[in-house]
């Protein structure tokens, strides 16, 4: 029989706080480790065990090899779900803080943990705990959180609640805390403890391999990379020290920790970020055309009350280094929509060739000035050719010394073609 060590108050106070609850939330440290993840996860299962409403919230994303756990995919992140967080623990009646002993250890759930109306329960195995819970169960001379929730459970009366998946995040908890039972290990109910727990269904060989044996291929290399090239002994200190750069660690993690690493957030976000990442980037864009569209039409305006007035045609030329030919038709249809008597002939040079494109209003084209004309007289005289339709036509040339005489040309051109209506 194990000895009792919680006094019989706290127990009796517990019981009440759990008898009066329904909502039950269950909160342990930052970078949670076996013992925190093992005390939650196994409360958390003991209390639905018997009808409570109970999960499990950490500060950050708990490691993966711990993610064997009963239970650990149902954890809720706070760095992932904030909001979510806030109203669970507004809506709670029963908080326990586990495996910590005071609220900053548990980081930026702090805040919403002491504001929650909820009472607070505090099991933990740490020194100098807080005083903030309405319960505290704290006995630092006890190896892990789980082995106190375990006799929490023992004590409450709640024994048939410990359910082999309870068990299991339980022992995995001392196990982890112990060094599999290689320190701070000595008391002997740790092993009556043990014994039950492999009564109720525990394999403890095969917690044993999830958790020591479980190794991605790349920690693996970073391990013997360390071993054999940064190992320093130092024996007149009797001392050795093993040091890797940020660089070292990134050049054994797979891609998706190098995109992780440069996206700055965690392997488990980066899904979320880079969606983020495409709608920003979206947006930009949108906001990069609208800007642009807009400059268009300050240009093209202005374009217009520079123009000339030739037969009672409004005839301008221009030219541009760069423009893309896509750019100069949204140019040249925004002209010709916004002016039925515009003559426009635009060029652009692109790595020492020009583009041509004239565009010419239903006026202008009533009056005989046609766009695939203007073309076919301009281009040649840059040693090019074209053509095109009457109210838009394009053409190409080569001869950049003649471009200024080529887009003066313009005027002469519609002064000839033009008839007087
Ligand atoms: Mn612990």
């Amino acid at each position: 029989m194990l000895n009792r060590i919680i006094n019989a108050e706290s127990i009796l106070k517990l019981g009440d706080l759990i008898a009066g609850s329904r909502n039950i939330l269950i909160t342990c440290h930052l970078s949670p480790d076996g013992d925190a993840m093992g005390s939650s996860l196994g409360l958390c299962m003991a209390l639905k065990n018997i009808g409570k409403k109970a999960k499990v919230v950490v500060p950050d994303t708990p490691p993966k090899y711990l993610m064997f756990l009963p239970g650990a995919t149902d954890i809720v992140v706070y760095s992932r779900s904030q909001h979510y967080v806030e109203r669970l623990f507004a809506s709670s009646e029963l908080v326990f803080c586990l495996d910590y002993n005071e609220p900053k250890r548990i980081d930026l759930v702090a805040d919403a943990m002491l504001a929650s109306p909820a009472k607070k329960v505090m099991i933990d195995h740490h020194l100098n705990p807080a005083d903030f819970p309405d319960v505290v169960i704290s006995h630092p001379e006890e190896s892990s959180t789980s082995v106190l929730v375990y006799r929490t459970l023992l004590d409450l009366g709640l024994g048939d609640a410990i359910t082999a998946d309870v068990a299991e995040c339980l022992y995995t908890g001392m196990m982890t805390d112990t060094g599999n039972f290689s320190y701070n290990s000595n008391d002997p109910d740790l092993y009556e403890v043990i014994a039950d727990m492999v009564r109720r269904g525990i394999n403890k060989d095969f917690i044993y391999r999830k958790v020591y044996f479980s190794n991605s291929y790349n920690r693996l290399r970073l391990n013997g990379y360390a071993l054999v090239e940064k190992f320093e002994v130092f024996p007149e200190h009797k001392a050795a020290l093993i040091t890797l750069t940020r660089e070292e660690m990134n050049r054994f993690q797979d891609m998706l920790f190098q995109a992780a690493a440069a996206m700055k957030v965690k392997p488990v976000d980066i899904k979320e970020k880079a969606g983020q990442m495409m709608t920003e980037a979206r947006e930009l864009r949108q906001t990069i055309e609208k800007l642009k569209a807009r400059e268009f039409v300050s240009e093209a305006d202005q374009f217009l009350m520079s123009a000339k007035q030739v037969k009672g045609l409004k005839v301008f030329s221009m030219s541009r280094n760069g423009v893309s030919a896509d750019d100069m038709r949204k140019m040249g249809d925004f002209l010709r929509d916004k002016d039925q008597s515009v003559v426009a002939l635009m060029a652009s040079v692109n790595e020492g060739k020009i583009t041509f494109l004239a565009v010419c209003g239903k006026e202008a084209v009533d009056k005989g000035v046609k766009a695939g004309d203007i073309i076919k007289t301009i281009a040649p005289i840059c040693g090019g050719k074209g053509g095109g339709k009457p109210d838009s036509a394009m053409g190409g040339g080569s001869d950049l010394l003649k471009l200024d005489d080529a887009l003066a040309a313009l005027d002469d051109f519609v002064n000839e073609k033009a008839k007087e209506q």
